[in-house]
């Protein structure tokens, strides 16, 4: 049956939903505060960069069945995908969920469904949304279903993965989440599982939580493998032959909207219990910083003004995205040293501090190129015309993507976060 459907937030979850629902045959009103997003939507256009999305949004667009608009109207289905960012103290802001769902109490009709899928602390549905949508008189419940559906889609895959993987639902009561499975069913081909919300809010937030803790331990034994000249890279590969154990990577710390901020929406309920989630937050946290020390010792014997050219600064590989990334808060660090000045290469950014276009402009006459993320692009660089540009040839990689063999031929000086030998014992 065909729904009208009011989706407030047309960020990286919101639109690509919007789209998904519009071209299987629902009615989207996709709701934003900021005009130009409404303003290019109406257009068919995005701003944001998710392979297919712009594809997908001209065609429901042009259908008819998604348009735009800054404010709210009257619908079936209201779903809020608005941000719930973290504030300087590390709870979470919920000042954009609360008047979402405040704007759309004028409208709420009996038979309506309204479904949050920002990631929020554990009894935000409850304790929040409730008692707002009570103000309009109706009775939550019966009158109009509520549920938490968080999504799980990754930056990059989110069409593919919004169809595909399971969904959780956590309604405040069955009919509410039977209601909600039977909307996802329009395009969702992965398992449907059916919770309450609080158990919904922290099931998301520890998918989240359980990826971070377990970086932290990869970030961890970077460090002790460094100070016991063991390859954390090779303990991985090796231990990761047992069938049950499954060891992450370590890298220059973790990014992005969520495994950085996640974790502190349970810290933020729970401050007395979650030590071990605390934990993780700070040695990931750590990790800029000890990039850093790495790249002192390293560049220890250069006498002069050194010049340090960080390769990639989004929060992974192959996107835009910087929030949250550690390689931004490493450059911070850079830029505190008063003997060294930064140059930045990153052909996914547009502009920021010290992004210098010209690849061979940047890396001339500098004293150490430091891997920030393995970016595809970097994959073919010319190492040989690297050389010869560079006055100090070294290389910090801290995600083992280059070839050690092939740099340390060149004549290149190697080295890798998470180990401080060459190579493998054998
Ligand atoms: N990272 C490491 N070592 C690893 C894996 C990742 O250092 O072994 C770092 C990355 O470099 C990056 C950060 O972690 O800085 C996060 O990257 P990611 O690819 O693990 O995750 P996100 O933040 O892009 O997406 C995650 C996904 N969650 C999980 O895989 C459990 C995604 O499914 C969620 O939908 C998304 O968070 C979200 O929105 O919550």
């Amino acid at each position: 049956m065909k729904q009208k459907i009011c989706i407030l937030g047309l960020g990286y979850i919101g639109l690509p939903t919007a789209a998904m629902f519009a071209t299987h045959g629902h009615e989207i009103i996709g709701v934003d505060v900021n005009e130009e997003v409404v303003h290019a939507l109406n257009q068919g256009k995005i701003i944001i960069e998710e392979p297919y999305l712009d594809i997908m949004v001209q065609a429901a667009v042009t259908s008819e069945n998604l348009t735009a608009a800054t404010e709210p109207c009257q619908a079936d289905v209201f779903i809020i995908a608005v941000p719930t960012p973290m504030e300087a103290d590390k709870t979470a802001n919920m000042k954009y969920v609360e008047s979402a769902t405040r704007s759309i109490v004028p409208y709420l009709e009996k038979g309506n469904i309204v479904i949050l899928e920002s990631t929020s602390p554990p009894g935000t549905v409850e304790e929040l949304l409730v008692p707002i949508l009570a103000e309009s008189g109706l009775c939550i419940g019966e009158d109009v279903l509520v549920a938490h559906s968080p999504e799980r889609v990754l930056p990059g895959k989110i069409l593919m993965e919004l169809v595909e993987n399971n969904r959780i639902v956590g309604g405040i009561n069955q009919r509410s989440c039977e209601a909600v499975r039977d909307l996802y069913r329009t395009f969702v081909k992965g398992e449907i599982f059916l919770t309450d919300a609080k158990t919904a809010e922290m099931c998301k937030l520890m998918e989240n939580t359980y990826r971070d803790v377990n970086i932290a331990l990869a970030n961890e034994l970077a460090k002790i493998c460094e100070a016991m000249n063991i390859s954390a890279w090779e303990v991985i590969e090796l231990a990761n032959k047992h069938p049950r154990v499954h060891l992450h990577q370590p890298g220059p710390g973790v990014g992005g909207h969520c495994l950085a901020i996640d974790p502190w929406f349970i810290i933020e309920k729970q401050p007395q219990l979650a030590q071990m989630i605390a934990l993780g937050r700070q040695i990931n946290d750590s990790m800029p910083r000890h990039v850093l020390e790495r790249c002192k010792e390293i560049l220890e014997p250069v006498e002069e003004r050194k010049k340090v050219v960080v390769f990639g600064v989004t929060y992974k590989p192959d996107i835009d995205d910087m929030r949250e990334s550690p390689i931004m808060e490493f450059i911070h660090l850079l830029e505190q040293e008063k003997d060294i000045d930064v140059v930045v290469v990153d052909p996914h950014v547009t502009h920021m501090p010290y992004l210098e276009k010209d690849m061979w402009k940047a890396v001339g006459n500098s004293h150490l190129i430091v891997l920030g993320v393995h970016h595809q692009v970097f994959a073919q660089i010319d190492f040989e015309h690297m050389k010869q540009e560079m006055k100090n040839p070294a290389i910090l990689d801290t995600r083992d993507f280059w070839d050690r063999v092939t740099l340390e031929k060149l004549g290149f000086q190697y080295f890798l976060l998470g180990e401080k030998k060459e190579g493998s014992r054998l």
